[in-house]
């Protein structure tokens, strides 16, 4: 860790304090201070550290909405306390799979721009934390799990009980518990670790958090995606989901292949972005690009959702109408399909229409990883002029979200094809952005 990542640490240390002690809302008036006016200082009080993960299975684009719902959390406490949120390392994802090149301890910076993020709450990448911090010690961990007798009704509650299920931590002669840290378990321990049954919203753990463990510096809460959403589909979860811009050199990537391929620049389209919390686009505000785009999901979908969705010779055949209405010629194509599969649909859709995927540069793979090829795919898709997704898929969800940010008609955003047998099949649910 270099000089620099140190001071600016410890720069974003100082500012949750200022914004505790609420000096950043004062310094405005500074020069109004008259020569009575005492000045008042509350007691500050040091920052806390909510650390978090996510059950292994998890693909990459639940786990972001998990994200919004800690995030939230986060931004729940700092109304009475100074907490941060430490940025769980990315890695050991199931699906990314391109086994050449190394995939754990990635930071947050690799795919999101954490200014962004922290224009929403503060937060700090692991190793952040552990610069800041004396020991490598996460002070408490509480294994959220479900209640072994299951439940008859809904109600909020939590309760420190007998753990349930495999956890993976285990308690060392020591007395310290260990466990594989993102891959930094080698080094990393906690003091304390309890399993803990949870049925309730994000926000219903905060009371614990300030008043029952209140002498811990940091806390983590494994499977958080037990979390509900406090306000899901709401102003503050639209905050958080507003507040994830992805990092700008994915979208460099992704605006280069728009512009070379597919004849799209922000200014054209009205898709130019700003500071997120600045930008408040209507409907109808962005045109997108002269294409139509697909996220076609394959691979483990097949299995677990291949009943709705199409065949690949069946699906030019299903957007041929939708090109035709909307005077499109270009499609691009966002999938995990295999090569084969990709090159057989790009014929399939005859000479009439290009067909377009993007190939990251195995520079650009290497360094970005599967993670930031999935969000460059993502980018192009949020930029198209018409949008199809795959059937309840988190990795077409996102691409919706992205396109209500940047204002699209939810008409042209909330699409899916239907199976082979059938055209008339449910849409999407159109889950509108909230300002
Ligand atoms: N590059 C790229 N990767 C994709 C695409 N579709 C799926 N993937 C990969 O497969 C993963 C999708 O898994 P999830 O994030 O779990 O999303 P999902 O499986 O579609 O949806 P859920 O199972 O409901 O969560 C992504 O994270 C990518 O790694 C695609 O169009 N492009
Ligand atoms: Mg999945």
């Amino acid at each position: 860790m270099n000089i620099w990542t140190v001071l600016h640490v410890l720069f974003v240390i100082a500012c949750i304090d200022l914004r505790f002690t609420e000096c950043k809302t004062k310094q405005d008036s500074a020069f109004d201070v008259g020569v009575n006016d005492a000045p008042e200082f509350k007691e500050s009080k040091p920052v806390r550290y909510l650390l978090y993960n996510v059950n292994p299975g998890e693909g990459f684009n639940l786990r972001r909405d998990v994200y919004i719902r800690v995030a939230n959390l986060v931004k729940l406490l700092n109304d009475d306390e100074p907490w941060a949120l430490v940025l769980p390392p990315w890695g050991r994802i199931y699906h990314w799979q391109t086994r050449e090149i190394s995939q754990i301890k990635l930071p947050w910076s690799l795919f999101f721009d954490l200014e962004s993020l922290r224009r929403h709450i503060p937060v700090l990448e692991f190793e952040e934390f552990l610069a800041v911090s004396e020991k490598p010690v996460i002070d408490e961990i509480y294994y959220l799990q479900r209640y072994k007798e299951g439940w008859t009704k809904w109600e909020e509650k939590m309760d420190i009980l007998e753990c349930l299920e495999k956890h993976g931590y285990s308690k060392g002669k020591d007395g310290r518990w260990h466990h594989w840290f993102f891959g930094y378990g080698d080094d990393v321990y906690a003091n304390k670790f309890e399993c803990m049954s949870y049925m309730g919203h994000a926000g219903f753990i905060k009371p614990f958090l300030m008043h029952n463990i209140s002498g811990s510096r940091s806390v983590m809460l494994d499977r958080a995606e037990t979390l509900l959403h406090d306000h899901f589909g709401q102003k503050r979860s639209w905050e958080g989901r507003r507040s994830m811009v992805y990092a700008k050199h994915l979208r460099d990537i992704g605006d280069n292949f728009r512009e070379k391929y597919l004849g799209s620049t922000d200014k054209k389209d009205k898709t130019v972005l700003d500071d997120w919390t600045k930008m408040k686009k209507k409907h109808g505000d962005a045109k997108g690009g002269p294409y139509l785009a697909i996220h076609l999901r394959r691979k483990d979908y097949l299995y677990a959702h291949g009943g709705e969705i199409p065949s690949i010779q069946l699906v030019p055949k299903k957007v041929k109408s939708i090109l035709k209405k909307h005077k499109l010629k270009k499609v691009f194509i966002a999938t995990d399909a295999p090569n084969e599969e990709y090159e057989y649909l790009k014929q399939e859709f005859g000479e009439k229409v290009e067909v377009y995927r993007f190939k990251p540069t195995p520079e650009e793979h290497e360094k970005y990883k599967d993670g930031g090829v999935a969000i460059i795919d993502q980018w192009i898709c949020a930029h198209a002029r018409y949008f199809i997704g795959s059937y309840v898929s988190t990795f077409s969800f996102r691409i919706q979200e992205e396109r209500e940010i940047l204002g699209f008609e939810p008409e042209m955003t909330f699409n899916r094809l239907c199976n082979d047998d059938s055209d008339t099949c449910e849409q999407p649910s159109k889950w509108t952005i909230k300002y």
